[in-house]
């Protein structure tokens, strides 16, 4: 047991700091990681098949399903993540370029339409036909079927400025603050980044900065007992104070006593809207700073790829208040409209943001830093 609050020094002076610790900073560490699920004689091609081959309703709970049987390597988690999307997306521009007619305004317009229902967005559409024009003229193509393959180019070209890995060498702790709008699966993104990250070889420790929602702390201290990690979270007594502040202090204090790599800081969900929770965010990042200069290091907004067009609102707004460093998009797996990525490129033409990482399911595993291409690749047939 320790208490960092007691030992800290010149508590008075710093007015952003928490006043007393709330917190009860056990080690949730004592149960065992999941298992490895071992391979069994079915195919990854056959597998992936039969899983895509599921009914709409039932693809939510693919992963799982394939997780329970055999594990998939990334590529194919991904391409099976993007099923709903490349079902929309590729069935639509098979239609169109397969026909092998002229390329003229009539298929360029169907085109954006096409790219708009997927929700690249019109920036990003425009963007995109405005490449392919210039491939089609530079190239000499002139037949719709050759299309396919420039546009899947031109998507690659857009998106690639996404896709910045996370360097998290630079600090030890390297202080991990995860952000963004209630249910977009912050935590379980925590979950799985701290798997990811030991699978890496890196120690990890999680913050239950959640104090608002009603059984967030035990939603990672679950995930903590998962991956064998641990957790530095608030007292659960009714009557205690909890300042997310104040856990996330600990935690960094906890991380830097320890010799701890990476610390995964949890917070609560709000509204772009709710200023009073916007003005708060602000503080907790303050106040982490007050515990290492210069952390966090990272300020990921987690983003719900069924978000639509309201994502683009959501960076803009966690970005003025915490200037948000990378992205996670998740839940890519329940969406047809894998091409929300694509909008942001389209908001942000000089310099878009970093996607980190991109979640394809609920399993622990379905988090993979973001590459262009392979993505791309998933999102056609
Ligand atoms: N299909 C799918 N579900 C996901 C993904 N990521 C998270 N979820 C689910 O989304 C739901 C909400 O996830 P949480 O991690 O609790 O979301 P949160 O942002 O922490 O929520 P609050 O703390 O309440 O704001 C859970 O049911 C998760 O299993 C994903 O990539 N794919
Ligand atoms: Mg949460």
């Amino acid at each position: 047991m320790f208490n960092f609050f007691k030992s800290k020094k010149k508590q008075s002076e710093q007015p952003d700091q928490p006043q007393e610790s709330a917190l009860n900073p056990e080690v949730f560490a004592d149960k065992a990681a999941d298992t490895e699920v071992m391979p069994d004689t079915q195919s990854e091609t056959e597998h992936i098949a039969q899983a895509e081959q599921q009914t709409d309703s039932s693809i939510e709970s693919s992963a799982e399903t394939t997780e329970d049987t055999k594990p998939l390597s990334f590529v194919s988690k991904i391409r099976l993540g993007l099923s709903r999307t490349r079902q929309n997306l590729g069935k639509q521009l098979s239609g169109l370029f397969s026909g092998g007619g002229k390329i003229d305004e009539e298929l360029y317009e169907e085109l954006e339409t096409i790219l708009l229902t997927a929700d690249t967005g019109v920036e990003a559409a425009t963007q995109l036909l405005e490449d392919l024009r210039k491939q089609v003229k530079s190239k000499g193509l002139s037949d719709a079927s050759q299309l396919k393959s420039a546009l899947k180019e031109s998507l690659i070209d857009l998106l690639k400025p996404l896709e910045r890995s996370l360097d998290t060498t630079t600090n030890k702790p390297f202080v991990i603050m995860i952000t963004g709008v209630n249910g977009v699966g912050k935590t379980t993104s925590i979950g799985k980044l701290a798997k990811y990250f030991q699978s890496h070889g890196k120690s990890v420790l999680l913050a239950a900065g959640d104090t608002f929602r009603a059984a967030a702390r035990e939603q990672l201290i679950a995930w903590g007992e998962r991956n064998n990690v641990t957790v530095i979270a608030p007292d659960s007594g009714p009557d205690k104070k909890n300042d997310p502040a104040a856990v996330i202090f600990d935690a960094v204090n906890a991380a830097q006593a320890r010799g701890i790599d990476i610390v995964l800081a949890d917070t609560a969900g709000r509204l772009t809207t709710q200023l009073h929770l916007m003005e708060e965010i602000k503080k907790v990042k303050r106040v982490i700073a007050k515990a290492m200069p210069d952390a966090p290091h990272e300020v990921l907004l987690v983003l719900d790829a069924n978000t639509g067009q309201n994502a683009v609102t959501q960076v803009r707004a966690f970005d003025e208040a915490l200037e948000v460093t990378g992205l996670i998009l998740t839940k890519l797996d329940g969406t047809a409209k894998g091409g929300v990525v694509a909008a942001i490129c389209g908001q942000y033409p000089e310099n878009p943001p970093a996607l980190r990482f991109i979640g394809v399911g609920e399993g622990v595993d379905d988090l993979r830093p973001f590459n262009a291409e392979e993505f791309v690749d998933a999102m056609f047939d």
